[in-house]
């Protein structure tokens, strides 16, 4: 057998890491202050720079995304049938499932990948009060759509934005649509805490409810009010947070410039399906993904899946499977699979190719290669 083409794994991506003397200043801080979690001055300034960086003015930070989302519905009061996508993370029908709701799967849009508006509206009933879409890959919903189904039936929307920090559409900050928008912080997001993620909500009143939910619905030391979780960001991940936002400009250049390169290498790869570029969004550099026809490539997405493991290049499959295979959500009649067809196709044929500032231009060449030496 031959040996891999890279002798060391080449990962989906790696975690921005910020110069370590300038994390240690941020820490010496937090010694200094000896004021460790509970809106301490990390988790205040992060919050300014997120809430600028963002375009959003009313944000909360949370330990993690999913918590995040948690409280989200929660604040919005979502009960019943909230509408939502197959293709993403489990965390999010899991959000809407804790909180006691029935997620309700529609299918997505062919070229986006998010969810239709059509196919939302064929399923709202007078259970249903929300709808929960993802921009996956941080590439935007059609907002426009989901809003009008929304507001021609009073129901609450929410964007689970994991993806999509510092996506804009027609210079509009992608946390200003909806009610509400989550943002992920995790070590694999190009802006990270390690853990960690926000909330950027439509108005000050559900900010500050977010604001008492993630604090166990304390209203003061002798009161509380709704049944809150904990969900506060610390101030080490804050203090982190800072040091990594500082060098977010300079990684999202690095990751524009590789993007530029797998678009110029694959494009015209015949059975290759680049990232679309919907006009008017500036992207998040979250992940660069691919689709794979197999009847035009000759080889399947896990074909190829499997032959970019070989050569040490550790592609992922996000989303397969769909959340509405898993056991706990196949039993739904949404999750039928004759009434999601286009989900259920995409999540064949999705493949995210590695994404990181720190990856060399010569390595993004020769993943392009294998990946065409690969067709049959
Ligand atoms: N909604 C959506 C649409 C999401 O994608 C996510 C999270 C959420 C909600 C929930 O947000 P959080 O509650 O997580 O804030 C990872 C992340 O754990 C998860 O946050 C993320 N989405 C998801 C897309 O990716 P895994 O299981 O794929 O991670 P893992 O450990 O396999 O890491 C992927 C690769 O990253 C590794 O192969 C190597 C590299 N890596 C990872 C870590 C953690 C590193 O180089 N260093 C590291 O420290 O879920």
């Amino acid at each position: 057998m031959s040996s891999p083409r890279f002798s060391e794994p080449i990962y989906v991506t790696r975690p921005l890491l910020p110069p370590l003397d300038a994390v240690q200043a941020r820490l010496a801080e937090v010694w200094t202050a000896r004021w460790l979690t509970n809106d301490g001055a990390q988790t205040v300034a992060l919050t300014e720079a997120i809430a600028g960086h963002l375009g959003a003015p009313h944000v909360s930070l949370f330990n993690n995304g999913t918590i995040a989302l948690l409280a989200a519905v929660r604040a919005l009061g979502l009960t019943g049938e909230v509408i939502t996508t197959p293709f993403t993370f489990p965390a999010t029908p899991h959000a809407v499932s804790w909180s006691g709701a029935t997620p309700v799967f529609a299918d997505i849009d062919p070229v986006t990948m998010t969810l239709d508006p059509v196919a939302v509206e064929a399923l709202v009933t007078p259970r249903t009060t929300g709808i929960l879409a993802v921009h996956v890959y941080g590439i935007p919903c059609d907002v426009r759509g989901l809003q009008t189904v929304a507001d021609r039936h009073g129901l609450k929307v929410i964007y689970d934005a994991a993806h999509a920090f510092g996506t804009t559409i027609d210079g509009v900050g992608i946390g200003t649509f909806g009610d509400a928008s989550m943002f992920s912080f995790h070590a694999t997001k190009l802006f990270h805490t390690a853990e960690g993620g926000a909330l950027a909500c439509r108005d000050p009143e559900t900010r500050a409810l977010v604001d008492q939910l993630k604090n166990f619905g304390i209203l003061n030391q002798e009161e509380v009010g709704p049944v809150g979780i904990n969900g506060k960001m610390n101030e080490l991940q804050a203090a982190l947070g800072l040091a990594v936002l500082d060098c977010v400009p300079e990684e999202l250049r690095k990751r524009q410039a590789i993007i530029a390169r797998y678009r110029e290498r694959l494009a015209g790869v015949s059975g290759v399906t680049l990232m679309p570029e919907p006009s008017g969004v500036r992207s998040s550099g979250q992940y660069f993904v691919i689709r794979i026809d197999a009847q035009a490539f000759g080889r399947s997405r896990d074909e190829v899946h499997e032959a970019f493991k070989r050569e040490n290049v550790m592609t992922r499959k996000y989303f397969f499977p769909l959340c509405t295979d898993y056991a706990c959500y196949r039993d739904l009649p949404s999750a039928a699979p004759g009434r999601l067809p286009v989900a259920g196709r995409v999540v064949q044929e999705v493949l995210c190719l590695p994404l990181y500032g720190t990856l060399a231009l010569d390595d993004v060449d020769a993943i392009c290669d294998l990946l065409t030496g690969f067709r049959r």
